[in-house]
């Protein structure tokens, strides 16, 4: 194939890919041509990332692309924020790189709040308090006395570190960075007040990139193994969410007044407005929402809520006792169930991690007298319902911050093609929801890479193709207030 592509290797949760995108008869199009497990590994007791293990996944992608197209512009990763890796003067990984739901961040927070307090660290960064922030995963790490936490070594986050394995340099790319919690979201650079109060060594963290940078071409070692000589390397937004918000298909950029937002539906659901400045004031610190940052200087002020984990989680649990199931099975069973029967909040810690979640789920309703949801069809719905209550309570927030009603609900990501989840999100908040791209995030690495390219000039026009290439469906609010009474009971439920 001779049309110019752009290769977008996008490392989620559920999987790993490599996809490529490019203009066909004025529109964009996608496919992905490898797709691979993206599992954490445990070594001991510890949850890390299998970077090698991926390393030569993405190559063997990449092969696969060089034997299909002959006109690669340019290749972009992005994956999940807050992880990083050390990379020493060896220019080998300094250490093992650890996944965010390793328990070493446990209490780090009420830690670092003794070096520097919660409001000052809201202040300077803007970010919400989550404890798998990169800020308490370093200083976790400092705790541990971890040899690779030293001046000489470079701090990289994930897509960063495979962007240093394509092309031999290293930079930060800013949205990623912008999860870390030591970024100051005002100036876009690194917070140097904070790195010194909490003795964290000021040598690891270099550069920072912005979206849309070439950051050089594929080595000679790349080449060999995959063909792909001298490809640039265009930074995308390199942060999954931060990617999946360019290929949000709305008709404005970061308005200052916006009557939409976006759910970005994965393992997590990120909820928030785009916005062309942060939003650093104490109610925004009470709601816990964060300011990350977004392309071309906007900011996505958002809220992380539990997603579709536990959902995926039951899955997990299920399959251990003899019984898989298709997603369309797991939707057509919670579609039969009897409705609030007993609420689920996506974003208890009792669901961050547990051994198993359905008896994660017994229990809390058990502790919180509720029906237990004995009947599988019964938890897939809870699990679903749950995730809408949520969102429910988190659009009134966003609408307290942004001081504007919010008319229309973008779902774009893996739950956009949740039909009864978006029903049920149109009901619960009594707004219009649009679902898709399913693959927004992947389209927004494309999309980036085409801006670095300048081949697209804005983020408008990356929407307006975006709208004119892929399909959407929309959903409007049917039985709303049937919705009322559980979410009464919702908030008694959940104290955030
Ligand atoms: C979504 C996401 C969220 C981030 C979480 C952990 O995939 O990137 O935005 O808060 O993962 O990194």
């Amino acid at each position: 194939r001779t049309r110019p592509v752009h290769l977008a290797v996008d490392l989620g949760a559920s999987s790993g890919r490599v996809i490529s995108g490019g203009l066909e008869g004025g529109n964009l199009h996608i496919e992905v041509l490898h797709r691979f497990a993206n599992d954490p590994v445990w070594v001991h007791d510890s949850m890390q990332w299998n970077p090698l293990g991926l390393w030569s996944e993405i190559q063997a992608g990449l092969a696969k692309a060089g034997n299909l197209h002959s006109d690669i512009r340019s290749i972009g990763v992005d994956t999940w924020g807050v992880d990083y890796g050390l990379v020493n003067s060896q220019n080998q990984l300094a250490g093992p790189v650890r996944h965010y739901r390793d328990q070493r961040n446990v209490g780090m927070i009420e830690e670092a709040c003794q070096t520097v307090s919660r409001s000052e660290i809201f202040q300077a960064t803007g970010l919400q308090f989550m404890e798998i922030n990169t800020l308490y995963q370093l200083l976790a790490a400092k705790k541990a006395a971890d040899p690779a936490l030293v001046d000489d070594n470079d701090f990289l986050m994930m897509g960063d570190l495979f962007h240093w394995l394509l092309t031999g340099e290293r930079g930060v790319e800013m949205t990623n960075a912008s999860t870390t919690q030591l970024l100051d979201p005002r100036t876009q650079t690194w917070h140097e007040g904070l790195i010194e109060r909490f003795g964290l060594p000021r040598g690891i963290f270099g550069n920072l990139v912005q979206p849309g940078t070439h950051l050089g071409n594929t080595t000679e070692a790349v080449a060999r193994v995959t063909g792909l000589r001298d490809v640039p390397v265009i930074v995308p937004a390199t942060h999954d969410t931060a990617s999946a918000v360019i290929a949000v298909p709305a008709r404005s950029f970061a308005p200052a007044k916006p009557d939409w937002c976006y759910i970005s539906s994965g393992t997590w659901s990120l909820m928030g407005c785009e916005l062309p400045r942060p939003m650093i004031n104490e109610r925004c610190q009470e709601l816990n929402f964060t300011n990350e940052g977004g392309v071309l200087g906007s900011t996505r002020l958002l809220k992380n809520i539990g997603g579709m984990w536990v959902f995926q989680q039951i899955r997990a649990a299920m399959l251990k006792r003899g019984t898989e199931r298709t997603w369309d099975d797991m939707v057509s069973r919670a579609r039969a169930a009897d409705p609030f029967s007993c609420l689920i909040d996506p974003d208890d810690p009792a669901f961050a991690a547990p051994d198993d979640m359905v008896d994660a789920i017994h229990k809390r309703a058990e502790d919180t007298d509720q029906p237990i949801p004995h009947d599988e069809g019964q938890l897939y719905r809870s699990s679903l319902e749950g995730l809408a209550l949520r969102y429910r309570v988190c659009l009134g927030m966003l609408e307290s911050l942004v001081e504007q009603p919010i008319s229309t609900i973008h779902i774009v990501g893996g739950g956009s093609v949740n039909a009864l989840l978006c029903q049920m999100t149109a009901d619960a908040c009594n707004r219009t929801v649009v679902a898709g791209p399913v693959e927004a995030t992947a389209i927004g690495n494309v999309l980036m890479q085409m801006i670095g390219t300048a081949q697209i000039s804005s983020i408008e026009e990356a929407r307006e193709l975006v709208c004119r290439s892929f399909d959407t469906k929309t959903y409007h609010p049917q039985d709303s207030s049937a919705w009322d009474e559980p979410a009464k009971r919702f908030a008694l439920l959940s104290k955030r």
